[in-house]
C-alpha cells in the first residue's frame, strides 16, 4: 500500500468523511491521491483561514475529525489561526501538510515557502495541536499515524501531519487502530460514586452542559442523565446548540448579566453545579452576576474530574458518564429545580419599520417553527447574540476563541458534512474576511441562506468604544456580489421586506441565497443591550 493511500483510509476508518484543502506544489502529489482514489471527497476553497474554519466546522457537527490538507509553509501558516481557535474550542481536526521531500531538504538552499528553518512549520503547530509526526520513513509511518489520529478523538483536540512530498507513493503497511487506552476501573468507580453523592446531597442540583458532550458524541447520554437525576439542563454560552433535535429538557443558556434573569439564579444559586465538558473560558464565565465558586462545582473537562479541592486524573468525560448511568436511578429523581424554560421572541411584524438584530431573531424563528430547524454557523459580532435568541437549534461557532470569519466557511462544512442546508449569520466586517467563500458554493451544488448583519460597523467593538470612529465600517452592498459569485442576492432595509426575502430565501433551493440586512448603527441584540449595560456600569464603578 502506499503511504498517502494508507493515510486516506486511516482518515475514514477513524471518522472522517471530508477533506478540506487547498493544494500548493509540496502538497500537489496528495492532492493527486486524494482526488483519484475517492476515498474521501475534497473540497477546496479559495484561502486556507477558510480551509481552516470548514475543517472544524465539519469536526463540530459529525461528532468526528475534521481533516484540513494544505501546503508548505505559505499554506500551512495561513491556517494557524484558524487550528489555534480549534485547539482552544477542543475540536479535533486533522492539519495535513505538504513538505519538502527528503533530498530537497538535505540540498542546503533555502527552499520556497521556508519561513526559518525547515522546522518551524513543524513548532509553530507543536504549540497548537496535541500529536504531531512527520511522515518521512514509511516504515514508522502506520504507527505514528494510528496515535495521532487515537490521540485527536481521545483528546477531541486538532493533531498534525507533515508528509513530505517524495513519500507520498512511498510503500508501507495499512494504518492499524490503537485501541483506546485503559479505563482505570477502581477511580472511575470512586468518581462516579463521589459526584452521584453530591448531587444527591445537594438542595438545588444543576447540570451544565458544554462543548466537549458534543465532540465524545454522548449528548443523549447526558440528558437521560440528567432525566434520572432529576437535574434541570442548561448549556454554556458555547455550549449553546447542544441537544438540538432530542427531547432533553433544556432550561436554555447561562449567559450570566447578558441572559435570562431565571437561568441566571437557576445556575448562580446552584449548589450542585455539574460542569460537564464546559471550558471554564471568561465568555462562558466572565459574564457572572456573582462569582460563581467554583470550587462548590463539579467540573469535568480535558479527562479530568475536579471535586472541591481534589482532582480525578485521566477520567474520560464518556467514561464518567457511562459510570454515572450505571450507578444513577431509574426513576426521576424528586427534584423541584427544572421549571425555568427559556422564551424566544417570534412573531415578526412584517410592517415598514427599521430592522433589529432581535427583529431576524424573530424572523428565523418563525421561519423555523414553520419549516423546521435548519444548523446555524454563526460568526463573532452581534449575530451571534442574536443567535442566543433563536430557537434550539445545532449551533456551531467560536464562542470562546472568538476568530472572526468563522461563520461563511463554517455553514460550508456544515453542508459538505452533513447536506444539510445551512443558515449562516454573519456581520458585516467579517463577511469582509471570509465572505468570499462563498463563491464556491456553485462548484458544489451548496445553497446556505446568508444573513448579513450590514451595521456598517465594528458594532461589538463599539459598544466597548463608543467615541472611536474607526469603527465605521464602509456600506460595501454586499447583496450585489451574489449574482456573480453564483447566488441571488437582496438588499433588506424594512421588516416587510425581511420577511418576503426570507420566504424566497427558503422557497429558492440550489443556489445559496444572501440576505444583505441593513441596520441602523448601534441597533443591538437583546443579549448585547444587556451585556453593554453591565459594561457601563462595571466602567463606571471603577472608575469611582
Ligand atoms: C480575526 C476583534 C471582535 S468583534 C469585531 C472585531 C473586529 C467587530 C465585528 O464586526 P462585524 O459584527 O462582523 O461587522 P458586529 O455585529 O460587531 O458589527 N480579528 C479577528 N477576530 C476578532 N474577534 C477581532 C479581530 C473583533
Ligand atoms: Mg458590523
Amino acid at each position: 500500500m502506499q503511504l498517502g493511500h494508507a493515510l486516506l483510509a486511516a482518515l475514514k476508518d477513524h471518522g472522517a468523511e471530508v477533506i478540506f484543502g487547498i493544494p500548493g506544489d509540496f502538497a500537489l502529489p496528495f492532492f493527486k491521491v486524494i482526488e483519484e482514489s475517492g476515498i474521501l471527497p475534497l473540497y477546496t476553497l479559495s484561502h486556507e483561514p477558510g480551509v481552516g474554519f470548514a475543517a472544524d466546522a465539519v469536526a463540530r457537527v459529525n461528532c468526528s475529525l475534521g481533516v484540513a490538507a494544505v501546503t508548505y509553509g505559505a499554506g500551512a501558516f495561513n491556517l494557524v489561526n484558524a487550528i489555534a481557535g480549534a485547539c482552544a474550542e477542543r475540536s479535533p481536526v486533522v492539519v495535513i501538510s505538504g513538505a519538502p521531500g527528503t533530498a530537497e531538504r538535505a540540498s542546503g538552499l533555502l527552499l520556497h515557502h521556508q519561513a526559518k528553518t525547515l522546522d518551524s512549520q513543524f513548532r509553530v503547530f507543536r504549540e497548537i495541536t496535541c500529536d504531531q509526526a512527520r511522515l518521512d520513513d514509511p516504515e514508522r509511518a502506520p504507527a505514528e499515524i494510528s496515535r495521532v489520529l487515537r490521540s485527536a478523538l481521545d483528546q477531541s483536540m486538532p493533531v498534525y501531519l507533515e508528509l513530505p512530498r517524495d513519500k507520498v507513493t512511498a510503500e508501507c503497511e495499512a494504518v492499524a487502530k490503537t485501541p483506546p487506552g485503559p479505563v482505570p476501573t477502581d477511580a472511575l468507580a470512586e468518581c462516579a460514586a463521589e459526584v452521584l453523592a453530591r448531587i444527591a446531597t445537594a438542595r438545588t442540583p444543576v447540570l451544565m452542559a458544554g462543548v466537549e458532550i458534543r465532540r465524545y458524541g454522548i449528548e443523549d447520554k447526558v440528558a437521560e442523565l440528567a432525566g434520572r437525576l432529576g437535574l434541570p439542563i442548561v448549556t454554556s454560552f458555547m455550549g449553546r446548540g447542544l441537544f438540538a433535535g432530542s427531547n432533553a429538557h433544556l432550561a436554555g443558556t447561562y449567559l450570566g448579566v447578558a441572559g435570562q434573569p431565571e437561568i441566571t439564579d437557576l445556575i448562580e444559586q446552584s449548589d450542585g453545579l455539574l460542569l460537564l465538558g464546559v471550558i471554564l473560558s471568561d465568555t462562558n464565565f466572565g459574564v457572572s452576576r456573582r462569582q460563581i465558586d467554583l470550587r462548590h462545582a463539579i467540573q469535568a473537562l480535558g479527562r479530568q474530574v475536579q471535586i472541591g479541592y481534589h482532582v480525578y486524573p485521566d477520567i474520560a468525560l464518556d467514561a464518567l458518564v457511562d459510570a454515572m448511568l450505571a450507578r444513577a436511578p431509574d426513576a426521576v429523581a424528586n427534584k423541584t429545580n427544572g421549571t425555568v424554560a427559556a422564551e424566544y421572541p417570534a412573531g415578526l411584524v412584517a410592517d415598514g419599520a427599521p430592522i433589529t438584530p432581535t427583529d431576524i431573531a424573530r424572523a428565523v424563528n418563525d421561519m423555523m417553527r414553520a419549516q423546521g430547524p435548519m444548523p446555524i454557523a454563526a460568526d463573532v459580532g452581534d449575530c451571534l447574540f442574536t443567535a442566543m435568541d433563536i430557537e434550539h437549534t445545532q449551533l456551531v461557532a467560536p464562542g470562546y476563541y472568538a476568530g472572526m470569519g468563522f461563520g461563511v466557511p463554517g455553514g460550508l462544512g456544515i453542508q459538505a458534512a452533513t447536506g444539510l442546508r445551512p443558515l449562516i449569520l454573519v456581520g458585516d466586517g467579517a463577511f469582509q474576511m471570509t465572505g468570499w467563500e462563498i463563491g464556491n458554493c456553485r462548484r458544489y451544488d451548496w445553497d446556505p441562506i446568508v444573513m448579513v448583519f450590514n451595521n456598517a460597523s465594528w458594532g461589538m467593538l463599539r459598544v466597548f468604544q463608543p467615541e472611536s470612529r474607526f469603527n465605521d465600517l464602509d456600506d460595501w452592498h454586499f447583496a450585489e456580489l451574489a449574482e456573480p459569485l453564483g447566488g441571488i442576492g437582496e438588499r433588506v432595509t424594512i421588516r416587510a421586506e425581511l420577511k418576503s426575502a426570507l420566504d424566497r430565501a427558503v422557497a429558492t433551493r440550489g443556489r445559496f441565497y444572501l440576505i444583505e440586512i441593513m441596520l441602523e448603527r448601534g441597533a443591538l441584540s437583546n443579549t448585547l443591550t444587556r451585556y453593554a449595560a453591565r459594561l457601563k456600569r462595571g466602567q463606571g464603578s471603577s472608575a469611582e
